[in-house]
């Protein structure tokens, strides 16, 4: 659960910062990452902030996770090649800055790449 105020990615739900977005529904947002590690990098981010890690959000809402994964599947159809790579960072010294659940999605020539 966030207890530091709504996370940057809630302000983007919300319209209260702008931010490049590729997709939309009721449950989830996708956008553009301000720092693109591949040629495709996209943020898939669950609307609710209840949730501040993948592990959370497996327990918490596994059909919510499959949702994320499709909607990645989607969307590297859509704007890359349908190949692509999935990355969760889940704790602080493993990357994460944000604590609010979001999968990155990183497409197109990543061999040289290592994670996001
Ligand atoms: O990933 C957090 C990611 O969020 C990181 O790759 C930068 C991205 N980010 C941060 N602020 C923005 C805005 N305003 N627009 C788009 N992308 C943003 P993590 O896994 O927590 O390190």
């Amino acid at each position: 659960m966030n207890t530091t105020g709504p996370s940057i990615f809630t302000k983007i739900i919300d319209r209260e910062i702008p931010a490049d977005i590729v997709f939309e529904n009721e449950r989830l947002i996708a956008i553009r990452d301000i720092n693109p590690q591949a040629p495709l990098h996209l943020l898939v981010v669950p609307k609710t902030p209840a949730f501040a890690n993948v592990t959370e959000l497996a327990i918490g809402d596994p059909g919510l996770l499959a949702e994320v994964v499709a909607t990645a599947h989607n969307l590297a159809t859509l704007h890359a090649s349908g190949e692509y790579r999935l990355v969760f960072n889940s704790g602080e010294s493993a990357g994460q800055t944000v604590f609010h659940v979001h999968a990155h999605v990183l497409a197109g020539n990543l061999q040289d790449h290592t994670l996001a």
